[in-house]
């Protein structure tokens, strides 16, 4: 398929960072990438875990590279249409998909997600770098609706990254500190997305975000799906997240390969059935 975006849409995630496109997951791969999810909750991969350790109510979990354990999160990835539209946004001819990772906040929640951009913790660097939050349950700002600077990917500035758990440090000195967004919201011009499944939030890599906690009864499962173009190019931060396994690549390298598969054009799809 070859996905053309509305020259609006295009022109809201050129210039704010985010866009939010409505009813793009099909009920059906809903239902797949939620059972998927609730498989991975029960039997998290190496990289799984809980973020909040500090003895808060609820659960907030998280787990990576589910699509190389869990055949139903392989599914949704290779049959929804997230790599086509990544590749339309990002201008290029081929997308892969560089990490799909699991943000659950089971209800009454509270724990927040710092202020922070994917692309300090990512494997990448380059223009062609994009996100789709995607939830599998209604998302109120009650909820925990994610929160999104609009145009502060534009500046090209990359901030250190934030721990989600406060056990856990990066070292990525060479970025900028994140300034206080959340002492000075006024300063900024915030947006959030309700959304009901088959919603998908699309975020440039650079574009900060944050996420409030669950103060509902319901559940808040999602998982945001990180997408490479052409132009990017591997790179090791210091003490930053490691794949689930060595690529095989050195920096500098185009990404594609088998843990970084291409996903579009679906002649080229790299991830195994
Ligand atoms: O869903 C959340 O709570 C956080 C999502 C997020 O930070 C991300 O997609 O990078």
């Amino acid at each position: 398929m070859v996905y053309t975006p509305s020259s609006t849409e295009l022109a809201t995630f050129n210039r704010d960072g985010v866009v939010c496109l409505r009813g793009v997951i099909t009920p059906a791969l809903t239902d797949i990438l939620a059972k998927g999810i609730d498989e991975c909750l029960a039997r998290p991969g190496p990289k799984g875990r809980n973020f909040n350790t500090d003895g808060s109510p609820g659960r907030f979990a998280g787990d990576v590279f589910m699509w190389t354990f869990n055949d139903h999160i392989r599914q949704f990835v290779r049959e929804c249409p997230l790599g086509d539209i990544a590749a339309a946004y990002m201008s290029s001819a081929r997308a892969m998909l560089m990490l799909d990772q699991m943000f659950v906040k089971e209800p009454n929640t509270p724990s927040k997600s710092p202020w922070h951009q994917d692309q300090t913790y990512m494997y990448a660097d380059g223009e062609q770098l994009c996100s789709f939050w995607v939830a599998v349950d209604p998302v109120t700002r009650e909820s925990g609706a994610v929160e999104w600077v609009k145009t502060s990917h534009a500046s090209g500035t990359l901030y250190k990254a934030t721990g989600f758990d406060p056990n856990i440090t990066y070292e990525t000195d060479d970025y900028a500190d994140l300034p206080d967004i959340e002492g000075h919201r006024q300063s900024y011009d915030i947006v959030s997305f309700e959304t009901q499944p088959g919603d998908v939030i699309l975020n440039h890599l650079r574009t900060v975000h944050a996420a409030p906690g669950n103060h509902t009864t319901r559940r808040r499962r999602a998982i945001a799906f990180r997408y490479a173009g052409d132009d990017a190019r591997y790179v090791v931060r210091k003490k930053g997240s490691r794949p689930i396994r060595e690529p095989g690549l050195q920096p500098g390298d185009p990404l594609a390969c088998d843990i970084f598969p291409v996903v579009y054009p679906r002649s080229q799809m790299a991830v195994p059935a």
